[in-house]
């Protein structure tokens, strides 16, 4: 495994703890906050309404498209990545364009606003909900290991408010393999840890041997995680497919 404690090979996703499903947890708002509060995320399968996840994903697809990242002989909605491109590299004009063109949308607001997703953080806080700040709408192709996000906590570079959640949506299925999230269960009771790089670029080192969990995701899951909480991507080992997500976050009114 690499020292910033990203997965360079596809035998490693099989050795991967597995997150657990806080869906039967949703209607019993203090045994929420109490796994939040213990594991530092939440994964909630089914939550997000599948038709609004896929009439982002579209969206973003028919960008890829004109960007030029896309296979156009495949159907659009499988994503397959035009040969040879490598997509995942926030500092590429082309990914800015991206943003510029889907932050807007009302496709985008669907997913970020949807009335399930503010229910289980209203619970969580119990209260009302601030945010869909520092939104990303996020593409990786294949054979980009090293435009992996690597691990890192997002408090350091929002600063700010420790209440901050980040939530993760992959915009489809999402199996491991694919290049979805994997973060330490617990890690946001650690404290701000050290980043390295420009601007923490590079992230925080030596957690190779840390209990991280990942797992496959079906589309309507969502994922959040507390801003202290470690995570890291898994890369994407597929032939041609590419892995789309968006994040946003979120914090106490
Ligand atoms: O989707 C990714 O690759 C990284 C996401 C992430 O780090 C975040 O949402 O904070």
């Amino acid at each position: 495994m690499g020292t910033l404690a990203r997965v360079d090979r596809m035998e490693t996703l099989s050795a991967l703890g597995r997150f657990r499903d806080s869906r039967p947890l949703l209607s019993h708002h203090d045994a929420l906050r109490a796994e939040a509060d213990g594991q530092g995320y939440l994964l909630v399968s089914q939550t997000i309404p599948i038709e609004d996840v896929l009439s982002l994903r579209r969206s973003v697809l028919e960008v890829c498209g004109e960007l030029g990242w896309l296979d156009h002989d495949a159907p659009l909605m499988d994503g397959i990545a035009a040969r040879s491109v490598q997509i995942g590299d926030y500092r590429d004009p082309l990914w800015v364009e991206l943003q510029r063109r889907i932050l807007p949308s009302p496709e985008f607001a669907a997913v970020a606003e949807s009335a399930q997703l503010l229910g289980i953080l209203e619970a969580l806080y119990a209260g009302p909900v601030q945010g869909g700040k520092g939104s990303v709408v996020r593409v990786f192709s294949p054979n980009s290991a090293d435009l992996t996000t690597p691990a890192h906590q997002d408090h350091f570079y929002t600063r700010g408010s420790e209440q901050m959640w980040t939530v993760w949506v992959p915009l489809g299925d999402c199996p491991v393999e694919l290049g979805g999230l994997s973060l330490i269960p617990g890690s946001h009771r650690h404290g701000l840890l050290g980043h390295e790089g420009d601007n923490g670029a590079r992230g925080v080192p030596g957690l190779e041997d840390a209990e991280w969990v990942a797992g496959d995701f079906a589309c309507g899951d969502l994922l959040m995680f507390n801003c202290l909480t470690v995570h890291r991507a898994l890369p994407n080992f597929t032939a041609n497919r590419l892995r789309l997500s968006v994040d946003f976050r979120f914090e106490p009114a």
